[in-house]
């Protein structure tokens, strides 16, 4: 994997760069759709590659695991031939998911024990088995082991599991070194810091990931309940001690707003839900702000969903069509409002990265939160 930085901001810690892996080209600051079970659920892959330009998704080793079954991932050649993907995958190692999904999880200094959501049968993960499993999905970037920890979560036990995500790395590292790619394009293991919302935490957890001198790094355990400002403080104090000529990966993250702050404070890479669980629920994001289209107030209004959107969907279909579809249940709706909210975040970051380029983005980053924080 190789990481060129083509512009540094001035004014904040932004910079816009170019990551290449044998299946291409990511321009960041990038968001990464989130393709869970092997599908950017309600979009086709064309879709993604036309319509909403992704460099790459990103899925998930606990539910790919779990279903369709790594040995049907082999079978099939790897997932991108599974799912007919030819570019970047990032999967999520199933350090976040196997606390978040799973019941009757226990953690030790192994792994963790956890019952499958899906039909209760129980399962174990270690740093080890879960690098076999990313060698057999076949992800361009694959994910350290670590453990998520809750919020509020207490010094003590932050300061274990820290520790505990710290030596699980060392066994990910050893993992792969022993056990060789499957499939004839490299995989890159991105660490990942954790720390809660301690800044001596966060601190040592940043340097001991970044003396690990990995070809990019990842910042996890925040958004997960903690306020804004919380976590703006957290990414801050570790993007200031991850090497900065390594893409930087805020995992699980965030807002339309998230992203932009997030960005100025030298972060590279997104995934996050929001975009495609909201668009199901008829939450569309614009640069103007926010709009449930299930609201009366958009029964008659026949003006375009997003007259600045860069999707066909967005000039196609008028708010008042979208409206009925949410009102009568209709699939279709779930399908036009995820292509237009993952088009307004891929056009985002696409356009963080002109700003950068051009020597504007804190100004223009200015505008656009005060922008995107109303509810129209
Ligand atoms: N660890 C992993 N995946 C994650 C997270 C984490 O801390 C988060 C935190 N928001 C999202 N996804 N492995």
């Amino acid at each position: 994997m190789k990481f060129d930085i083509k512009a540094k901001d001035l004014l904040s810690s932004a910079r816009a760069g170019t990551i290449t892996t044998d299946h291409g080209e990511i321009q960041t600051p990038i968001f990464m759709p989130v393709g869970t079970i092997a599908t950017v659920k309600g979009v086709h892959q064309r879709e993604l590659e036309n319509d909403i330009n992704a460099d790459i998704i990103l899925g998930n080793t606990y539910h790919l695991y779990l279903r369709p079954q790594t040995d049907v991932l082999v079978k099939a050649g790897g997932l991108h031939k599974f799912m007919n993907w030819n570019r970047n995958i990032l999967t999520d190692s199933g350090g976040y998911q196997v606390y978040s999904l799973s019941a009757n999880n226990k953690i030790n200094e192994e792994g963790v024990k956890f019952k499958s959501h899906i039909d209760g049968s129980y399962h174990l993960f270690t740093p080890e088995n879960v690098m076999e499993i990313q060698r057999k999905i076949g992800a361009d970037i694959i994910m350290a082991f670590d453990e998520c920890t809750p919020y509020p979560c207490d010094y003590k036990y932050a300061r274990r599991s820290m520790h505990m995500t710290h030596r699980w790395l060392e066994r990910c590292i050893k993992q792969l070194q022993k056990s060789p790619e499957l499939y004839n394009y490299k995989q890159t293991l991105f660490p990942i810091v954790q720390g809660s919302t301690y800044k001596d935490l966060r601190k040592q957890s940043a340097e001991y990931i970044a003396s690990v001198e990995a070809e990019g790094n990842a910042i996890g355990g925040l958004s997960v309940g903690e306020p804004d400002d919380e976590m703006y403080a957290m990414t801050e104090v570790v993007t200031h001690i991850l090497p900065s000529d390594k893409p930087r990966y805020l995992m699980g993250v965030g807002t339309p707003i998230n992203l932009l702050e997030n960005i100025a404070l030298g972060v590279d890479m997104f995934d996050c839900v929001m975009p495609t669980r909201n668009a199901r629920n008829g939450m569309l994001f614009t640069a103007h702000g926010s709009i449930n289209i299930k609201n009366l107030k958009w029964k008659e209004d026949f003006s375009p969903i997003d007259e600045m959107g860069i999707t066909w969907v967005d000039t196609t279909y008028t708010k008042a069509y979208l409206r009925h579809l949410f009102t009568v249940n209709e699939l279709l709706g779930k399908q036009i409002a995820t292509i237009h909210n993952l088009g307004f975040y891929l056009w985002l970051v696409r356009e963080a990265r002109k700003q950068i380029l051009a020597g504007t983005f804190k100004a223009w980053k200015e505008r656009m939160v005060k922008q995107m924080a109303n509810r129209l």
